[in-house]
């Protein structure tokens, strides 16, 4: 019989969807101790939070988020909501003794993250960011390929996360849908929002970045606002791109943008080393593209592994070799290895702190970006 671990969401949009579906399907494919419960969703709309429960599945519903923190019968505070509200569910969920896992990015900024850092480290929770990249089976292969040390010495690490959908000056911020647009709900544009998945890759593959400088553009200046009706100054960043060094050495090009015509999620990286070179994009993600210099110098070139085997990251959970999965599974797999975690006592990773890291670097790039200067990142 495996125990109950009853989850409480707060927030039902994009990712309230993608990590209801990972805790409905955890169970089924991977062999854990613990059952993810839907025990309760909260939203501030009765009508809509309602019929949210009744699609997924969720045993109860709340509409004041501080009410489900402090239900005896909640386990894990799941925080789906816009980036201002962060910091104060996660150190009331704290304070009442909840682990807590964060959509990304961890805060508004970094001064606000070490104060999470603080609650969760303080009361022991168990605790974890939704940075589901990592997650991808290529990328984790990646992974296991450059601490093996195959590629030698590192000289280049290069990301890029490229979308269109502001593009139109007519669309408004703010309000549910478009609170990414909103500074106030969202703390920055797109380096809080796209870099801050490839900063979080980055690190994990190729350790910390110890300095930045960037660029941002703010395109489209002014915007209706959805919640007070009026045309009002756009505060996020609509792109962004900055170079660095990373602790290795070796060096930093990070681009992302909102106006890339024609591309809708293209998150990308490429790592360069002595002996060898990766290559990985979100729209082809069960591919990694891997160059070995080591190999025949007559036949060797860019191979693309499809990574779908057995041993291959994650794959023996799924379907048969050959047989690929998506977007969806990365989420399936991070609550997979935060249940694992638990049971063997260990914090899944990003936890808060790692989490915050990330945070440090993205304070960084804006302040760079706001001084024209480079800066320095201590962690
Ligand atoms: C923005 O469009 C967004 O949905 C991000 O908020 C997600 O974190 C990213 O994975 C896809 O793009």
């Amino acid at each position: 019989m495996l125990k109950p671990l009853n989850i409480g969401m707060i927030g039902y949009g994009f990712m309230g969807r993608a990590h209801s579906n990972a805790y409905r399907q955890v169970n089924q494919f991977f062999p854990l101790k613990h059952r993810a419960v839907l025990k309760a969703i909260c939203a501030r709309d009765k009508n809509k939070v309602e019929e949210f429960a009744s699609t997924w599945g969720y045993e109860s519903t709340e509409t004041d988020w501080k009410k489900l923190v402090e239900r005896k019968d909640i386990d894990v505070i799941d925080i789906c909501t816009p980036n201002h509200l962060h910091a104060e569910i996660s150190k009331h969920a704290a304070a009442f003794g909840k682990m807590i896992l964060c959509e990304k990015p961890l805060s508004m900024n970094a001064e606000e993250g070490l104060e999470m850092v603080s609650a969760v480290e303080k009361a022991k929770v168990p605790n974890m960011v939704w940075y589901n990249y990592r997650r991808v089976p290529a990328i984790t292969l990646a992974k296991q390929i450059i601490d093996s040390g195959k590629l030698g010495r590192i000289f280049h690490y290069r990301s890029n996360f490229l979308q269109d959908w502001t593009i139109n000056p007519e669309l408004p911020q703010g309000g549910a849908a478009l609170w990414r647009l909103d500074v106030a709900s969202a703390g920055s544009g797109v380096t809080g929002d796209l870099l801050a998945h490839c900063i979080d890759t980055a690190m994990w593959l190729n350790g910390p970045l110890s300095t930045v400088s960037a660029l941002i553009e703010t395109f489209v200046k002014e915007r209706k606002h959805n919640l007070t009706g009026k045309v009002e100054k756009v505060g996020i960043d609509d792109a962004c791109t900055f170079m660095g060094r990373f602790a290795n050495g070796s060096l930093a090009s990070f681009e992302s943008t909102r106006y890339a015509r024609g591309h809708k999620a293209l998150f990308t990286l490429e790592i360069n080393g002595e002996y060898g070179s990766l290559a990985w994009d979100l729209h082809d993600l069960h591919r990694l593209s891997i160059f070995d210099y080591k190999e025949d110098s007559l036949t060797r070139g860019w191979k693309s592994v499809h990574v779908t085997d057995g041993e291959h990251p994650y794959m023996k959970n799924w379907w048969v070799p050959g047989l690929q999965i998506g977007y969806e599974h990365t989420f399936i797999h991070q609550v997979a290895d935060f249940i694992a975690a638990l049971e063997s006592g260990t914090n899944a990773q990003p936890d808060f702190r790692s989490a915050y890291q990330t945070q440090l670097v993205l304070d960084a790039v804006l302040k760079s970006a706001r001084e024209k200067n480079w800066v320095s990142i201590a962690y």
